[in-house]
């Protein structure tokens, strides 16, 4: 809909008006960014029906996005953004005397998810609608986000993060609730020749869906995120008195599980798993049954597809089974049949710890059906296969062994596609995480890179970046990414390459002032600001990263002299990660030990900001010079900062790992810091155990020197000594001190680049250019081509 600063300017105090009986000079920031997203919502509203509607309509087949966490950071600029109002409201406001960013700030981060999976998820919403596909996501409203990050004298404090309170995107949709039964016992009775379940003693919660509009980029349609809610049934009050009980059922959606990347066998994260797995479906087959019209359940795969975002809502496959069988009483292998062809996995990591595998005997109490139907799938697997494969493939293959239930088996027998996130990451799938099903079920691996909103990271959070691909390419590549290929014509012209280094600057400016305020440390924006921004883990090695900072402050002391440089952290670390607790304690006293010491004139400044989140990101990763992307070669699926930091004009400094590869094979080796271990390296220690870090200490003085600095950080309490430690152990997994060497090679060249800014002007421009091959939209092209089978929906624009 086309909007007029006018008529916005009268919407929005008449929104004022009407909620907080206010006007623009009285209203708080908190109050004006309702009112503006109570604008936002009635600019979406009819295209948000207009697409139910045509979907039901058509009948197009839909994608159901099925992901535990979802995380979209805040929605205000990005659906302004996408509903073309962005400019007009940022104009129409200043006229008022006030200011988007400001207003916009008040809102606070749906943090619904922990990291890159999350992150990708919200990513994928975003692009299905963009590109008009009609697209679901289906997840959980926990009460609480991912938890807040504070220091306290340098140790990481978790606060609960209360996003609820403020939100003003979500839509309780009571009418389209379903029943989730746990517990009790199952029995299954003959009625009318078909084998029945009868329940007994089982608890029921109702879940209440709540949806948010998912606005698609300009031309596009608005789908929906559906996060359910646990409630108790109205018909079962009665059965909860007291405060207590109801607590009980409310604890099932309160919190987000803040762990990355590693397991843990809890039993109320496998009720979550189940409560959002079961609605979804449900509310799927309402819908396929109710709005479609549909009784024939063969051709539910025309009409639906349900992806499994890792394993966590594996479930699905067995729920499928259980709605089909025996609510609807459509016989095993047809509705295997239908559960295969309806079904796809992507597995985001290849980390053992990471993979779940669910204690038969709690589920069997939590889930006695399920467990039923997961055994018979189990049993039909192995008999399958009898014969045609050794014992030993069965055995390592089958879901059910020792009393545990693997979900990444079940994901992967019930799915017609398994998917990996970056050529390497599927590679190893195949040749030996997964290597067995892959000789299975060749046919059914697939690779997808990951990809990232560029709109978000370009226009929303570089504008003026994003004015000068408009001055020199011109504006196309707002819509069409591919355009961006057309920014290395200006390889060599000087306008465009001082124009990238003002801008940059600009960035860092602001960025040292958020500094300042935040933090009370002063940092020089003409240093080179180098940027490590992810979750904290040994396998990211934020720990290489430390000992270069050591290695540095060293020769600073010494008197020899390296180019300014402010390096920057922000990280959140599992609460129960205690090892990820200790690295982030070291570097804050790092931190404080070098930004105090006089001796060195400020050359080195090492700043770690709190509470990394989506909207930290926004305002980091603009002023970034050089993006770290050091895991240990192997272990990161994809990653995906590189690729927003890569948009953004930093260098990249990698490990050949995860999107790593595909970012040097995009931009040529001349424009990337490539450094470390191969994968055949990294898995010939493994074979051999033959990593033994403390010949490395013996004999390379300099790594001598630097790991003797870091046992004297001060004010610490054994946390450094416990780093060393794990360095120096025998095997250790993430081959630090291997890596150190040419890590701090690879550093030594983004120095003598630094040097030359022209050339390093150029290498920026080079990957700004070529960051179009990780736009989300090509990501999602693939999928909805090559899995999901989608075809786009045709819907009138609003006017
Ligand atoms: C599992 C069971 C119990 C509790 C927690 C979990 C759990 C939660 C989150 C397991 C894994 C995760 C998150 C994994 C993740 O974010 N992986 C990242 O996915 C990105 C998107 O594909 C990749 O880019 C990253 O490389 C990968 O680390």
């Amino acid at each position: 809909m086309q909007l007029t600063k006018e008529k916005f300017k009268e919407r929005f105090e008449r929104k004022l008006d009407d909620y907080f009986e206010n006007d623009i000079k009285h209203a708080s920031n908190s109050e004006l960014c309702a009112a503006l997203s109570a604008v936002v919502r009635d600019g979406y509203a009819p295209q948000w029906r207009r697409t139910r509607i045509s979907e039901t309509h058509e009948g197009n087949k839909q994608i159901y996005y099925f992901s535990i966490e979802f995380l979209p950071g805040t929605l205000l600029k990005s659906n302004l953004l996408n509903l073309g109002w962005l400019k007009t409201v940022r104009e129409a406001l200043k006229e008022m005397g006030l200011d988007l960013d400001t207003i916009a700030a008040a809102e606070p981060d749906m943090a619904l998810g922990n990291g890159g999976l999350g992150r990708l998820a919200a990513a994928f919403m975003d692009s299905l609608a963009s590109l008009g596909y009609t697209g679901n996501g289906n997840g959980i409203r926990y009460k609480y986000g991912l938890f807040k990050q504070k220091f306290v004298d340098g140790y990481q404090k978790e606060l609960p993060n209360d996003w609820l309170k403020d939100d003003h995107w979500e839509v309780r949709r009571e009418s389209k609730a379903v029943p989730v039964r746990f517990g009790g016992k199952v029995e299954m009775v003959d009625d009318d020749g078909w084998l029945t379940p009868r329940y007994e003693g089982e608890r029921v919660v109702q879940a209440v869906p709540y949806d948010i509009a998912v606005v698609g980029y300009k031309d596009g349609i608005t789908n929906t995120l559906r996060l359910w809610d646990a409630e108790i049934p109205p018909q079962d009050e009665l059965k909860y008195p007291t405060i207590a009980d109801r607590r009980k059922v409310e604890d099932l959606t309160s919190i987000l599980y803040p762990d990355d990347s590693n397991y843990e066998g809890l039993l109320l994260r496998l009720k979550q798993e189940y409560f959002f797995v079961s609605a979804g479906l449900q509310s799927i087959l309402n819908y396929f049954i109710k709005d479609l019209k549909q009784t024939d359940f063969r051709k539910l795969p025309e009409y639906v597809a349900v992806h499994i975002n890792d394993t966590h809502p594996a479930m699905a496959v067995a729920e499928l089974m259980r709605l089909l069988v025996d609510e609807h009483r459509v016989d095993w292998d047809t509705a295997w049949k239908i559960t295969v062809q309806t079904m796809s996995y992507t597995n985001h990591t290849i980390m053992a710890e990471a993979l779940e595998k669910w204690d038969l005997s709690m589920m069997q109490d939590l889930l006695p059906r399920i467990v039923q139907i997961i055994t018979e799938i189990d049993r039909r697997f192995v008999e399958s296969l009898k014969g045609k494969t050794s014992d030993d493939v069965i055995e390592r293959t089958r879901i059910i062994k020792n009393g545990r239930v693997h979900m990444a088996h079940l994901a992967i027998i019930g799915s017609h596609s398994i998917n990996g996130v970056a050529a390497l990451h599927t590679q190893l799938l195949e040749t030996d995480v997964l290597k067995d099903f892959y000789e299975l079920y060749p046919k059914r691996f697939n690779n997808k890179t990951n990809g990232i909103v560029l709109r978000r990271w370009l226009q929303i959070a570089n504008p003026e970046l994003s004015d000068l691909l408009d001055q020199t390419i011109g504006t196309k590549w707002r819509d069409d990414s591919n355009e961006m290929l057309k920014f290395e014509n200006f390889y060599h012209d000087t306008k465009t390459l001082n124009r990238l280094e003002e801008i940059k600057l600009d960035n860092k400016k602001k960025l040292a002032k958020f500094i300042k305020k935040e933090t009370g440390i002063e940092v020089d924006p003409t240093a080179i600001f180098d940027v490590q921004i992810k979750r904290l883990h040994a396998y990211k090695r934020q720990t290489l990263k430390l000992l270069h900072i050591l290695k540095l402050y060293q020769d600073l002391k010494n008197g020899i002299d390296h180019p300014k440089r402010v390096v920057i952290f922000a990280a959140k670390a599992a609460p129960s990660y205690v090892f990820a607790k200790q690295i982030i304690k070291v570097i804050n006293e790092t931190a404080n030990m070098i930004n105090n010491d006089p001796d060195i004139h400020g050359k080195l400044k090492v700043v770690f900001l709190e509470n990394y989140n989506v909207s930290l990101a926004e305002r980091i990763i603009p002023a970034a010079d050089v993006s770290e992307q050091i895991s240990t070669t192997t272990k990161e699926a994809s990653g995906t900062s590189n690729m927003k930091l890569m948009a953004n004009g930093a260098l990249t400094v990698a490990t050949m790992d995860g999107a790593n590869i595909e970012i040097k094979d995009e931009v040529g080796e001349d424009n990337i810091f490539s450094f470390g271990l191969n994968k055949d390296q990294v898995y010939k220690y493994y074979a051999d155990k033959s990593y033994h870090p403390r010949n490395i200490y013996e004999n390379d003085p300099v790594l001598r020197d630097t790991i003797d600095s870091l046992k004297e950080v001060p004010n610490c309490n054994g946390e450094p000594q416990a780093l060393v430690n794990n360095f120096l152990s025998d095997n250790e997994e993430f081959l630090v001190l291997a890596d150190f060497e040419a890590y701090l090679a690879a550093q030594k060249a983004v120095e003598a680049t630094w040097a030359q800014k022209r050339i390093w002007y150029q290498m920026s421009l080079v990957n700004i250019a070529h960051s179009e091959r990780f736009d989300v939209d090509k990501t999602i092209q693939r999928y909805a081509q090559d899995i999901w089978h989608l075809k786009k929906l045709h819907i009138e624009k609003t006017k």
